[in-house]
């Protein structure tokens, strides 16, 4: 058994923490070896760790009229922070709660980037997993706002700056210029179109923080299914690296492990709460669709190199399979769907004859016969 439990240490260790595959934790480490695969298996253990992805938060900071609101509501699809043409003057941060997202209003003149601590904006910032500063395009970067951005970099979290009314900004070599002196790439928006959101923002915040997948597309309707495909397409890339491990069965523990996560990911984007009571038939669906798949994954692998390939793409095959179906059954309102019923078309006879229209007169003679033995038929 020791080869046995060398390797699984040595795949823990190789694997990232956080990651779908990662098979650590605190049960996990307890018990070491083959029963941390076990304890990994443990629903409570995946379950949490699904819920805590989906509480993460986002902060949108920045300066008193820059289209923070704006932005927010754009994503949201509603009203949920009104949105004001004149900027509010103001002494002190202020901070609105939104669950997964959170605003912080700067006022102009606030003492540079000084966060106290115990502070309720030193608070959400210091425990967000990604803060976006909005950046007023038509007004351009002020200098106690750069402040505020290098001292934002000292938190140590991560940090987006958009330049948003990029429908206001005429001049290209200004956003070069202001790309060079933040030495970073601004994400231009227009915060009040969703198209320019989506294509412009969306992508970059889930590239700089993976974990938000499932709570943006949660919160954000029209992302929900690019957010279901990105996570589907990353569960079936580590599944596909896990499954080109060459000795059989030692990967199986992990492949269940990651389409667990997978479907509970998905139940979380579509605000099914992450419980255990998803139905038994979407169970059996999903095994019944894996089964013979993780049997002839394991078998290839006898062949060396060409098995352990074809075992790779068996296994991301499997998971995008289960990711597929879990997404549609979400998607239907938990029903799994059915392919549309047929309406049996009436039957044809195996031989049509045409009778050609003879208007000939000396033709016409041979009619009854002809009528007479279909008739027969
Ligand atoms: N032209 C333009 N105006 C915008 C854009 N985003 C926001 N605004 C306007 O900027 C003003 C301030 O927006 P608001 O969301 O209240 O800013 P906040 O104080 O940062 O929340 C409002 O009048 C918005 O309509 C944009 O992309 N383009
Ligand atoms: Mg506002």
């Amino acid at each position: 058994m020791q080869w046995l439990q060398g390797w699984l240490d040595r795949s823990r260790e190789q694997i990232p923490n956080g990651s779908d595959a990662d098979v650590s934790g605190p049960a996990g480490s307890a018990a070491g070896g083959l029963g941390s695969i076990l304890n990994a298996l443990d629903w409570d253990h995946v379950r949490e760790e699904v819920d805590r992805e989906s509480r993460s938060r986002v902060v949108f900071i920045g300066a008193s009229g820059a289209g923070k609101s704006t932005l927010l509501n754009t994503l949201k699809g509603s009203t949920v922070s009104p949105a004001s043409a004149t900027p509010e003057i103001q002494e002190e941060l202020r901070v609105e709660d939104f669950g997964l997202f959170a605003i912080v209003d700067v006022p102009a003149h606030s003492p540079n980037g000084q966060l106290h601590e115990g502070e309720t904006a030193w608070f959400v910032l210091t425990s967000a997993d990604l803060i976006v500063w909005v950046l007023d395009g038509a007004a351009g970067l002020r200098a106690w706002e750069h402040e505020w951005i290098c001292r934002l970099r000292a938190l140590g979290r991560p940090l987006l700056i958009v330049l948003n009314k990029i429908d206001q900004v005429a001049d290209q070599a200004s956003v070069a210029e202001l790309n060079r002196t933040l030495a970073c790439t601004l994400f231009p928006i227009e915060a009040r179109d969703f198209q320019s959101i989506n294509a412009g923002l969306l992508p970059h915040l889930v590239e700089a923080s993976p974990n938000l997948a499932t709570p943006l597309g949660r919160e954000v309707l029209g992302w929900r299914r690019t957010a279901a495909q990105r996570v589907i397409n990353r569960s079936m890339l580590v599944s596909g690296l896990v499954g080109t491990e060459p000795a059989p069965l030692l990967d199986l523990p992990l492949q269940v492990l990651i389409q667990l996560r997978l479907v509970l990911r998905l139940g979380a984007i579509y605000g099914e709460p992450v419980n255990d009571r998803y139905s038994g038939e979407l169970l059996v669906t999903m095994a019944s669709s894996v089964a013979l798949r993780y049997v002839s994954q394991q078998l290839v692998k006898l062949i060396p190199f060409v098995g352990w390939v074809v075992s790779g793409a068996l296994a991301a095959g499997g998971t995008w399979a289960i990711g597929e179906l879990a997404q549609k059954y979400f998607e239907n309102g938990r029903q799994i769907p059915r392919p549309a019923v047929r309406v049996p078309r009436p039957r044809r006879p195996a031989l049509r004859i045409r009778w050609p229209q003879v208007k000939w007169p000396a033709l016409r003679m041979r009619w009854p016969r002809v009528k007479w033995w279909r008739r027969e038929r």
